[in-house]
């Protein structure tokens, strides 16, 4: 048995492996929230008494970020939104995970029904020529579902639990795509578009998936176990995969790429295309083109459901 590195009397009983380190469970618990804690204020995220919407899916990631906002920042005026996509199964297991969560924690939730507020599904878009690419449309219709309940919340900060795999994964995509004005969106903290919207801050962007899970399991978070049946589709499970392959050769892969993709971001701001924003002619929310992209799906999936 080793002992913990950190605390040196109990046996540790995780190998960080990126941090040459042998942690104990309480240890673990401490590194993590420090290394969060440590985000959120270097990159100024919130102040302590601010109002902030923390999107929830069910899943271990945004389970860690809530539990941790509530335990960590006692005053911080905390909401939690919720949106129930109307996947067959796997959306009533994600909602009924996230009440308990929000229940254990008592963190008022507001959950956004797809079928009860907009009369669609993200099962309806298999019927257009989105098909084949359904999370990339899921990703636009969450975004801006998320940005209504922030402003109708009164939010002024929108914490979203993208971890260190998802924003290397979405990196590695708009790279091989060369999508650079996209990678502007992977930025920690994003100010608002328009004056009445949210900051969108990542405090979870520096910490892997298997440690949000550890830190859920260590203090029995509620968290649906559940993978999206078209999660398998999705092109960034395939960069994920390739990252785990590089991390099995190199144990600080992950965390070396994103030092330098964070080192480059001023740099790729100054090559992006900032398209000139105007309002959208249904929904008045920033847009490049007179109708948004959110607007358009939406006329697509219900023009699709008529045939
Ligand atoms: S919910 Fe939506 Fe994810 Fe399912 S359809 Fe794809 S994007 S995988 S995080
Ligand atoms: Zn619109």
């Amino acid at each position: 048995m080793v002992l913990c590195n950190k605390c040196k009397s109990k046996n540790s009983e995780i190998r960080i492996e990126y941090a040459r380190m042998s942690l104990c469970r309480d240890c673990f618990i401490d590194f993590y929230k420090a290394r969060v804690q440590k985000t959120i204020e270097e990159f100024k995220m919130f102040g302590k008494n601010d109002r902030v919407g923390v999107a929830v899916s069910g899943g271990k990631d945004s389970a860690a970020l809530l539990h941790f906002l509530r335990q960590a920042y006692p005053n911080l005026e905390l909401k939690a939104f919720h949106i129930n996509l109307g996947i067959p199964e796997y959306s009533a297991h994600c909602q009924q995970k996230v009440e308990e969560l929000a229940d254990m924690l008592n963190v008022e939730l507001h959950v956004f029904n797809l079928e009860k507020e907009l009369g669609i599904t993200i099962e309806d878009f298999k019927k257009t020529p989105f098909k084949l690419k359904i999370c990339s449309v899921c990703g636009t219709i969450k975004r801006r579902v998320l940005e209504q309940l922030a402003i109708k919340n009164c939010v002024q900060v929108l914490a979203t639990a993208h971890n260190l795999e998802d924003v290397l994964s979405i990196m590695l995509n708009n790279f091989l795509h060369g999508r650079w004005d996209e990678f502007i969106r992977l930025k920690p903290v994003l100010s608002p578009l328009f004056e009445n919207m949210a900051l969108k801050v990542k405090p979870l962007f520096k910490s892997s998936e298997n440690e949000n899970l550890l830190y859920c399991v260590y203090n029995n978070i509620p968290f649906s176990e559940a993978k999206c049946p078209y999660a398998k589709r999705s092109s960034l499970k395939k960069r994920a995969k390739i990252l785990e392959i590089l991390s099995k050769h190199n144990p600080i892969f992950k965390h070396q790429l994103l030092k330098r993709f964070l080192e480059i971001m001023p740099v790729i701001e100054k090559i992006a295309q900032k398209p000139e924003l105007t309002k959208c002619k249904i929904c008045s929310f920033p847009s490049s083109s007179e109708i948004c992209a959110f607007c358009k799906r939406i006329d697509m999936v219900k023009k699709a459901g008529k045939t």
